[in-house]
């Protein structure tokens, strides 16, 4: 029996019928296969996936770290929200809150009486104590269930405060998932936020928004910051230690690369038909995509003098790693991995995991769509249910001021088809035969694929990390990156590749002795005799 069929073999009829199309076994190297997503989770089933409040305030608003965002509900939330994401903020204006949690702490009374009263003194001291840029509030399900109009709210704050207040209304139960709440924070975002600034183009600068970096470990700052030694302008980073102030003006950029298309796509789309913005599909995370998307960036500028630049650069950032790539290389090549995370990063770290010499047998994703295993090409196919609908679709229309294009179309056109401009190949086009691919993946299908499979090491989140390890197989947090990282770029693949090392070859997994192996662990008695 294949590896497939035993995972699915233990399940019952109905079970299976649910759970076989989003198991994948691919049948040789980069075949695009159909795969079930973005549906929902059986109730019952133990499953890594987060609420679609998670998603709206956790992963795309809460990086934003001059806006005070406020948790409007009872308090597990804001709580269960707060400081676990590592995503990093400065703070060059003296504003940044991403270290609070505001949150309205609803209770009984409120949720029989209506908790619009509290969120309002909520606004009114968040204004007054911490003079935010902007004020967002989020909602979580009871807000939803009593009625509670946030919109009003908001705009009573607006003509109260003389300050910018959007709502969102991202309940938990709005989706199948968190990716539901990205989408409603890429729609707030676009409609009250950006292309509301003064702020013009400056020609011939080469001027860049990141889009779907949150800064997870510093990744954002170190992408920066190579992006800054070849002469780009970052005018924005959406949203890890991003700002409201900046992204007013996010419009003015030539060129959105886009990160994580899971949770911003919405966004590079509609920016692009609102203002002209061209994006680019680019990855940061491994030394050979590093190098593929500074040679895309560099192409669709087509400037010699940063074509050079970019050139230098990579000798150097690659030369100061070379070595210790090399020595980790030696150490890993041969390994084998499993990899799970949210909905970019399963692909983005398989491409690093290969300069390593590791290979990724099992991997998957909590919340992915379609395309992002099987590429862009598929969306015109994915049918919509009715889980998906309820999200709204934003129609925007070229502004008629701010509309701007800035390469030539032939060359756009051609660009099109030589780079991954305007394209999203998804994760099994670099995938390999035998690759077991699986879908919001439950705890018992992570212990049998570690079973079946025996990776050597595996990457995913803290909900799991404690089950792998406790099988006695290396884990290492891919979503926070544990303590460590930053992981993008050159420094970042050396900083992944010692981790991994210490995660793999750490001396405490041969101290590990199951009990059970040597000696009988049944206590007490049966039947209640002595
Ligand atoms: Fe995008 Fe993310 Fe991810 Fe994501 Fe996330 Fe994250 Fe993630 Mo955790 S935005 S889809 S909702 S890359 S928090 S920074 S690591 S699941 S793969």
């Amino acid at each position: 029996m294949k590896a497939r069929e035993k995972i699915l073999d233990k399940y019952s009829a109905k079970v299976f019928k649910n759970r076989k199309d989003h198991i994948i076994e691919l049948d040789e190297d980069g075949l695009p296969k159909e795969i079930g997503a973005n549906s929902r989770t059986i109730p019952g089933m133990m499953v890594s996936r987060g609420c679609c409040y998670a998603g709206c305030k956790g992963v795309v608003l809460g990086p934003l770290r001059d806006v005070v965002t406020i948790t409007h509900g009872p308090i597990g939330c804001g709580f269960y929200t707060w400081g676990t994401r590592r995503n990093k903020a400065d703070s060059p204006d003296g504003r940044n809150f991403t270290q609070y949690s505001f949150s309205t702490d609803m209770r009984e009374s409120d949720i029989i009486f209506g908790g619009e009263k509290k969120l309002r003194q909520a606004i009114k001291e968040a204004v007054e104590l911490f003079h935010p840029a902007c004020i967002m509030i989020c909602s979580t399900c009871p807000v939803g269930l009593i009625g509670d109009d946030i919109q009003a709210v908001a705009a009573w704050a607006k003509e109260t405060f003389t300050i910018e207040c959007v709502a969102f209304s991202c309940e938990g139960y709005r989706g199948v998932s968190q990716s539901a709440g990205h989408h409603i924070a890429n729609n707030g975002l676009m409609k009250h936020v950006i292309g509301t600034g003064s702020a013009v183009p400056v020609e011939n600068k080469h001027t860049l928004n990141i889009l779907g970096e949150y800064n997870i470990g510093g990744d954002g700052w170190e992408t920066a910051r190579v992006l800054k030694r070849i002469g780009y302008e970052v005018l924005n980073v959406f949203t890890g230690d991003g700002s409201y102030e900046g992204i007013k003006d996010a419009n003015i950029a030539d060129l959105n690369l886009v990160m994580c298309h899971r949770s911003i796509s919405y966004i590079a789309e509609m920016m692009k038909a609102k203002y002209g913005v061209d994006w680019l599909k680019v990855n940061f995370i491994g030394v050979q995509e590093t190098i593929r998307t500074l040679y895309e960036i560099a192409a669709y500028f087509d400037d010699p003098e940063i074509t050079l630049k970019t050139e230098e650069v990579i000798t150097d950032e690659f030369a100061a790693v070379e070595e210790g790539l090399d020595y980790y290389r030696g150490k890993l090549t041969g390994k084998t991995a499993g990899i799970f995370a949210g909905g970019s990063r399963s692909h983005h770290y398989q491409l690093l995991l290969q300069d390593l010499g590791i290979k990724t047998i099992v991997a998957g994703y909590e919340f992915a769509h379609r395309d992002d295993y099987e590429g862009c090409e598929v969306i015109p196919d994915i049918k919509l249910d009715a889980d998906n609908k309820n999200i709204e679709e934003l129609q925007l229309e070229p502004d008629q001021e701010k509309y701007r294009v800035v390469i030539d179309r032939d060359r756009y056109e051609e660009l099109k088809e030589t780079t991954e401009l305007e394209y999203y190949k998804g994760m099994f086009k670099d995938m390999k035969k035998d690759a077991i691919v699986v879908d919001d993946y439950n705890h018992y299908e992570t212990a049998e694929l570690i079973r079946l499979f025996k990776p050597d090491i595996f990457y995913s989140g803290i909900k799991d990390k404690y089950e792998i390890m406790k099988s006695g197989t290396p884990s290492w947090q891919i979503h926070s990156y544990d303590y460590s990282g930053p992981y993008s770029c050159f420094q970042g693949a050396l900083n992944f590749a010692r981790d991994s090392y210490m995660a793999i070859y750490s001396p405490a997994w041969d101290m590990l002795h199951a009990p059970w192996k040597t000696q009988s662990t049944l206590m007490g008695t049966i039947g209640g005799g002595k």
